[in-house]
């Protein structure tokens, strides 16, 4: 006997309408599901609705990054670039929504404010901040793991009097950077995606650098009538090998790990990677990410390159890592973001050796100078991860708020479920592969794994399920054990949570692939779902 007999009690409420949110729509429908889903922004897409800057697109290739769930859907959308942009890839979300009639059932421009447990009645009380109350025996959270932006608490930052703009909640309108002083704060992959295309604009640019990031070319190119065919014709086992591998797309590394090869056999190697672009340079050797030594190798390869590309040796100095293992930040896709700072109009100010000490109603001050400005852009971060969550007013039983059961950190079983908190079920969340993998791969397997477990509580008849503390105590110390053998550990990162003030800093994700993940989760499925209890 379940709890939704009530006509208003939905069976499944999803909160967040992106990759992962829609796909739990439609995934939802079609087990027979009653499902809404509560979504903040005007319009569906989540991090490709809010990130909408010069220079956004993604660093995975367009034809994985994109829904697997429907051969037709597949077959009939034609990416026009190896790396899709922001409008092209907001504009297949938008196809998706409509070709599917997703839109009946999600809510645009509603952010929820609170979801609490109702033990008695064994549902999820959901409130938005409207206070209109949705009542689900499910609550699948789709809330993105880079969706809450991170802004710098600098000294004097509300007095500028320019323009303050954040890559990650862009205007719908394009700014106009014609004849402006404009200064970019923050060179990770958003930075180093939107500078080379301010560069172009902006009558001055000034990037303010706390830490270099490694960025490999994304060797971008628009996708031919021949690409076209045989993407249809590959498409079943590219899928294929996608799923089993540890990434979500269906690259494999070089054969042998780097300790095994010639100096020479290294170095094609390394080019070979280099030339295949972005992030799966990072992949090069099946020990980059775990032999520092490997690691080393690609690194030096990398410097190399980007010091090629630089003009000015002092500024390559300034933009060039130290002290970091390659990937252990995410690795950067750029297209001319090195080539960028050979330009008249563009200068570096690297925060290590003059610290902003504030911000003026005219532009930043740092330790040693002085500059005016007519535009701020600030690239500078997400509170990755748990941010979205942490900042509803979620409740499991007894009234225990998740911020207070993950004070030390994130605590869940596979990634999917928390102790404490039954019914509820996170998409792409700490303590799974996520934003490692290509995370709308990842949504839909994952997402198909949590109807899967809800399947089950309902054939059992039981009202709630949710995991056991030790097993999920167990799988949290298994996702840090694995991280340790990793560079991943060894540098401050938004992976670790150490890019906010106060947050605790732990390895947060499963980094033992995709295929490996899922291939524990569907034994554990076949184990009567071990560590779960029904009741
Ligand atoms: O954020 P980041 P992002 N003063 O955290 C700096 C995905 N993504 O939005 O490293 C000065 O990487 C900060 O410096 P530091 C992708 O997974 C994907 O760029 O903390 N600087 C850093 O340089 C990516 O990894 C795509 O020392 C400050 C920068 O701001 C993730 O999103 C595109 C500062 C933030 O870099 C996040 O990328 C875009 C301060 N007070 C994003 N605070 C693609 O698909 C922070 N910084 C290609």
């Amino acid at each position: 006997m379940t709890a939704a007999t009530e006509r208003d009690v939905l069976d499944v409420l999803v909160i967040g309408a992106g990759f992962a949110g829609m796909y739990a729509v439609h995934a939802a429908r079609q087990a027979g599901l009653e499902v809404l889903c509560l979504e903040a922004g005007a319009g569906v897409g989540g991090t490709w609705y809010f990130n909408r800057y010069p220079g956004a697109r993604c660093d995975v290739e367009s034809i994985d990054y994109s829904y697997s769930f429907d051969e037709d859907l597949q077959n009939d959308w034609v990416w026009s670039e190896r790396y899709a942009t922001q409008p092209e890839i907001l504009a297949y979300i938008n196809h998706v929504a409509e070709r599917f009639d997703l839109l009946r059932s999600i809510r645009l421009g509603t952010r929820v404010a609170t979801a609490e447990w109702d033990e008695a009645a064994a549902v999820w009380r959901v409130a938005t901040e409207a206070a209109d109350v949705h009542i689900a025996r499910h609550v699948i959270c789709a809330t993105g793991s880079l969706s809450i932006p991170n802004k710098p608490a600098i000294p004097g930052v509300d007095d500028f009097e320019g323009e303050v703009l954040f890559t990650a909640q862009w205007p719908d309108t394009q700014p106009s950077f014609g004849g402006k002083r404009v200064g970019v704060v923050g060179t990770g992959s958003s930075g180093i995606q939107s500078i080379p295309l301010i560069a172009q604009e902006a009558a001055e640019l000034t990037v303010f650098q706390r830490t270099p990031n490694y960025s490999v070319p994304a060797f971008n190119r628009k996708l031919t009538e021949e690409d076209q065919r045989r993407i249809r014709e590959e498409y079943p086992e590219r899928r294929r090998k996608s799923r089993l591998s540890g990434g979500g797309s269906p690259y494999v590394a070089y054969p042998k790990t780097a300790a095994d090869c010639t100096p020479e056999e290294r170095d094609a190697a390394l080019e070979n990677g280099w030339q295949t672009g972005g992030v799966l340079f990072g992949k090069t050797f099946p020990d980059q990410y775990t032999d520092i030594a490997a690691n080393d190798y690609a690194r030096e390869f990398a410097e190399a390159k980007i010091a090629s590309i630089i003009d000015d040796p002092e500024v390559a100095r300034h933009l060039i890592p130290r002290n970091q293992p390659l990937g252990a930040k995410r690795i950067c896709t750029d297209s001319g973001y090195f080539e960028t700072f050979n330009r008249d109009n563009v200068s570096l100010v690297d925060l290590r050796e003059e610290p902003i000490s504030s911000i003026a109603t005219w532009g930043i001050k740092t330790g040693s100078a002085s500059y005016e400005l007519d535009v701020i852009v600030f690239a500078t971060g997400f509170d990755a991860l748990t941010g979205a969550l942490a900042r509803i007013d979620l409740r499991g039983v007894g009234g225990v708020r998740i911020q207070d059961v993950w004070a030390d950190g994130p605590l869940t079983y596979l990634g999917v479920q928390v102790p404490g908190f039954p019914n509820l079920h996170l998409v792409n969340g700490p303590g799974s592969p996520g934003v490692l993998a290509n995370m709308v791969m990842h949504a839909e397997l994952q997402v198909d794994w949590i109807l899967g477990l809800i399947r089950a509580a309902d054939d059992r008849g039981a009202d709630r399920v949710e995991p056991r503390t030790d097993v999920a105590q167990k799988w949290t110390a298994e996702v840090g054990e694995a991280a340790a053998g990793t560079v991943f550990v060894r540098t401050d990162s938004w992976y670790l949570g150490s890019n906010i003030e106060g947050k605790p800093r732990r390895f947060m994700l499963y980094t033992r692939g995709l295929g490996t993940y899922m291939s524990i989760c569907e034994e554990i499925a076949a184990s009567d779902y071990e560590g779960f209890v029904f009741t």
